[in-house]
């Protein structure tokens, strides 16, 4: 779909003119055009082709002129107009948290600032606190948002890097003589981040297959070809991912996978463990002397080791090694286990679907239940539902609940907690949701001690039953609330609230390391989509990942369970 790329291109055009100084009534008409593309379900082509396009609000001649050429040449010649009027790495400035396309005008306008490097200066230099509408304290601000920027480059989002391996491994697959191909590194283990992404295939000859890959269109920059590794930098349809393809012979194919899944200290353990065996262990098998043992599948490696098979989620050593010596590794909860999604948002706040498109998705899902949890009435940005809104919605959710069939559809909330740690709607009205998030989204720079209370104080309410993307954090752009994470969970504990793990790529909140914790505690964790899109009902399995990462079993998950287990569950929180 180019629907992205296109909602993107428009809102670079708004961005530009807005820098420009042009008129604010088309720079409002391109904005509205890119959201309308952006949350659009459907294809573009396919929209576009049916003349359904032309209808959407907001789509008038000229967009449309736009879009039917990127469609046929790639680009849009307004587009590529407009980049020529301002300097080249003046975009840049946008990526800077804190920084917007107001703020870029006025430092380019009055500080001639043309760059990162610019900005940096002018904030050193003292210039920019002294320019109107910033200030010591915005300054403040941006200077940590430029170094958080530059900590940040390099390492991709998991969508981004699923995207990038999608691409070459179906060129892969066509090309003649390839055996097998998988993905490893850190992409297989499903880390938060993706360094670049680490393709492998068994095939006779090497290099045919190294060739190929390094001319393929998609490339647009060779780093390295070999005979048997090529590394290139390929394109996507977000941003220029590093992609590695090895190639090895079919019989050393599952110990090149495990060697190059990794981790490093992982296998840095499992060497060690060959070693006090007498035995070799590489990327091309396990070997006694020089006879190979094992090589051909990952799991007779682990079985010569003396090791049950380990899952690639848990490969960081940390302390699977040791729980596979003894048998006693978790057994972890997986993508057919999950019976719902609890968390999802309509067009009554600021999903684009409605929720019948909600529940058809969810049903060719398999899912047994959904829950749609829109927003409550203080994030007014969202449309957040006020108590007559949500008593309307209750009602309409219930009357399509009567009629839907093969799938149960609750009606929930994501409340806000409010600075005070109290919730954005009165008990009254939250008793009749049968689930009920609670999130922050306001003043989320606070202190560690602020933050944090206000959190264990919503706990404390019997209708809260579970807390949403606790940290707040966005992968890339915005660094997590300063929160007492173990007093949370603490407290989630004892009021017997559950955590949800946020399965949008940009959020995996709470993450990996964390819900291990939360488990060891007796917490219960909800992996949930967050969708305010159709297709972001499918960021489950990234959900799914980080659980398993932190060792999650079925048991620990909500929404792996029968709904008449999972309402026994929620009711004990308003009973206790
Ligand atoms: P990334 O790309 O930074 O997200 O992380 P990885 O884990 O994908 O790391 P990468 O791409 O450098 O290497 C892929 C895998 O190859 C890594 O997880 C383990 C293996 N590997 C690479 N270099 C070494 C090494 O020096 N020693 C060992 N034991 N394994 C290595
Ligand atoms: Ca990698
Ligand atoms: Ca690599
Ligand atoms: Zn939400």
């Amino acid at each position: 779909m180019k629907n992205a790329s296109i909602s993107e291109l428009f809102s670079e055009m708004a961005d530009i003119m807005e820098i420009l100084g042009d008129d604010r009534f088309r720079i409002n008409s391109y904005r509205k055009v890119a959201r309308v593309i952006g949350d659009m379900p459907t294809d573009i082509e396919e929209m576009l082709a049916t003349g359904k396009l032309a209808e959407m609000p907001g789509v008038g001649k000229s967009s449309l002129a736009k879009i039917e050429e990127f469609i046929k040449t790639g680009q849009i010649t307004a587009h590529q107009e407009l980049l020529t009027k301002i300097p080249q790495k003046l975009l840049q400035l946008l990526k800077i948290p804190g920084m917007g396309p107001k703020g870029v005008k006025t430092v380019y306008e009055n500080l001639k600032v043309k760059s990162i490097a610019d900005l940096k200066a002018a904030i050193e230099n003292g210039k920019l606190a002294e320019l109107a509408g910033f200030g010591d304290k915005k300054a403040a601000i941006i200077a940590k948002g430029i170094e958080f920027l530059a900590k940040s480059t390099g390492r991709i989002r998991l969508d981004q890097a699923f995207n990038a391996a999608t691409i070459v491994m179906e060129f892969l697959d066509r090309l003649p003589g390839v055996k097998k191909i998988a993905y490893a590194g850190s992409l297989r283990r499903c880390a938060e981040t993706i360094g670049d992404v680490d393709i492998l295939v068994s095939a006779k000859e090497g290099k045919k297959i190294i060739d190929a890959f390094v001319r393929t269109e998609f490339v647009l920059e060779i780093i390295a070809a070999g005979d048997t590794k090529g590394s290139a930098i390929i394109k996507t349809n977000s941003c220029p991912v590093q992609v590695d393809v090895r190639v090895v012979p079919d019989k050393s194919f599952g110990a090149a996978w495990q060697y190059f899944t990794g981790s490093k200290q992982h296998n840095v353990r499992l060497r060690e463990i060959a070693v006090k065996a007498e035995l070799k262990l590489n990327e091309y098998g396990l070997f006694r002397g020089k006879k190979m043992i094992a090589g051909a599948t990952e799991s007779d490696v682990y079985k010569k080791l003396d090791l049950d098979y380990v899952e690639p989620m848990l490969r960081e050593d940390r302390g699977e090694i040791e729980a596979a010596q003894k048998h006693n590794l978790p057994e972890l909860v997986r993508l057919e286990d999950i019976k719902g999604d609890l968390h999802m948002h309509t067009m009554a706040s600021d999903g684009s679907c409605e929720i019948e498109d909600l529940v058809g998705a969810a049903k060719n899902r398999g899912y047994k239940y959904i829950c749609i949890t829109d927003h409550s009435p203080f994030v007014a940005i969202a449309n957040g539902l006020s108590p007559a809104r949500l008593a309307k919605q209750i009602d309409k959710v219930r009357k399509f609940n009567d009629r839907a069939k093969d799938i149960t559809v609750l009606v929930g909330s994501e409340v806000d907690i409010l600075a005070d740690g109290s919730l954005d709607y009165d008990n009254k009205l939250l008793a009749q949701l049968d689930f009920v998030i609670g999130s922050i989204h306001s003043r989320m720079t606070g202190s560690r001690e602020q933050v944090t209370t206000r959190v264990l104080k919503a706990m404390d309410n019997p209708h809260l039953h579970c807390i949403g993307h606790p940290t707040g954090r966005l992968i890339g752009e915005r660094e997590p609330m300063d929160i007492d994470i173990n007093a949370i969970i603490k407290h989630a504990a004892e009021t017997h609230t559950a955590i949800e793990v946020s399965s949008n790529p940009y959020r995996l909140d709470l993450k990996d390391v964390h819900c291990k914790m939360a488990i060891e505690a007796g917490v219960k964790l909800v992996i949930n989509t967050d969708a305010h899109r159709l297709h972001q009902l499918d960021y489950m399995p990234f959900g799914v990942a980080t659980a398993e990462r932190g060792w999650a079993t079925k048991a620990d998950v909500l929404n792996t369970w029968p709904l008449a287990k999972l309402k026994t569950w929620l009711a004990a929180k308003r009973k206790k």
